[in-house]
């Protein structure tokens, strides 16, 4: 673990300031260092984290809920108000919405040509949830150029849990008649979500899961003093948008106060920090297990505790280096 804790190397620290002043062609070799976790990665993130601001959102939701409509709507809404946004658009590497991507570029493609904005895809391959780990890297480093970071996430499922850690503001994107409510109870959304939006509102059924959703938060409470709103939008049409993005304003504000801007830090920074650790640590096991070492302990192993009990020792005898 020896390279997470050395410090920032040069070439990165060129290549970072290059790329905070808007250099787009450093910014996209930045962000692909850090996807292909490069011997720069480390000292990339370092800064990255460093310069980062609360302005990284994340849209998540079950597939076809409208997401990806959501956010090309929220980035024309935030270019009125003169922001500039980077959009990461998380390729689904699930055979269910596999199918989508195409769907999401033809969505973004009024926005390809706007020097304000900045849309990059990233694969969610070989990720055990729906963001990759160097996604948070990424949306750390794009929130210190840009005054927006959007993401859209990959369906349902543990995906989820990895928004929650990767972006400051979550919002939920469930549709009416679709029994999402129990849905997303199951799958641990009301934990994850600052903000749901009922999109497809022009759908039966949109002011009966409005109804749900805000008797549900008000019988689980609010989280600190910010109280989940429940936002009907049709992003097709651009209907709610507007009140969307002022909430987006809204939780940014709440975000930047002095009272929970340490504990927003503390809390997505013990998150990354594990998320690294297992990461680390399942490849260091996985080396161990194929070693003659290990063979040799196997052999006299006579239940699986005993085995989890050399792991935990070997585990305990590893020093840093
Ligand atoms: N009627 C209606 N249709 C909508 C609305 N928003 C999106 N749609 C349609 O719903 C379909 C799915 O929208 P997307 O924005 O691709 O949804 P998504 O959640 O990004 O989908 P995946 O990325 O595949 O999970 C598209 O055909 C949209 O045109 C809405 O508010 N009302
Ligand atoms: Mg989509």
């Amino acid at each position: 673990m020896n390279a997470h804790t050395r410090a920032v190397s040069p070439v990165a620290r060129a290549l970072f300031d290059k790329a905070i002043a808007g250099d787009i062609a450093a910014i996209s070799r930045l962000l692909s260092s850090l996807e292909a976790d490069d011997g720069l990665a480390c000292s990339l993130c370092c800064l990255s984290w460093i310069h980062r601001r609360p302005g990284t959102v994340g849209f998540t939701g079950p597939p076809g809920a409208g997401k990806s409509s959501l956010v090309s709507a929220t980035i024309r809404r935030l270019r009125e108000l003169g922001a500039t946004i980077a959009v990461l658009a998380v390729d689904p590497s699930s055979p269910v919405s596999g199918g989508s991507i195409l769907g999401d570029r033809f969505r973004m493609r009024e926005h390809t040509l706007d020097p304000g904005v900045y849309i990059r895809s990233m694969s969610s391959r070989g990720a055990s949830g729906g963001l990759a780990r160097a996604t948070a890297d990424c949306a750390a480093f794009l929130s210190g150029i840009y005054d927006w970071v959007l993401l859209e996430s990959v369906g349902v499922g543990q995906g989820e849990v990895d928004v929650r850690t990767t972006v400051d503001t979550t919002v939920v994107v469930l549709n009416p008649g679709t029994g999402d409510v129990v849905q997303s109870l199951k799958a641990g959304i009301l934990e994850i979500a600052d903000i749901f939006v009922v999109n497809k509102a022009d759908r039966e059924g949109a002011m009966v899961l409005q109804a749900d959703l805000e008797s549900l938060i008000a019988s689980v409470g609010s989280r600190g003093d910010w109280t989940r709103p429940v936002i009907p939008t049709i992003a097709t049409e651009g209907f709610g948008i507007k009140g969307m993005v002022d909430v987006l304003y809204e939780r940014r504000m709440f975000i930047e106060k002095p009272e929970v801007v340490e504990e927003h830090r503390r809390t997505q920074l013990t998150s990354a920090s594990a998320a690294i650790f297992k990461d680390e640590l399942r490849s260091s096991l996985d080396e161990f297990l194929l070693s003659p070492e290990w063979r040799k302990l196997a052999s006299a192993l006579t239940s699986p505790y005993e085995g989890a009990g050399e792991i935990l020792r070997w585990l305990r005898s590893v020093q840093p280096h």
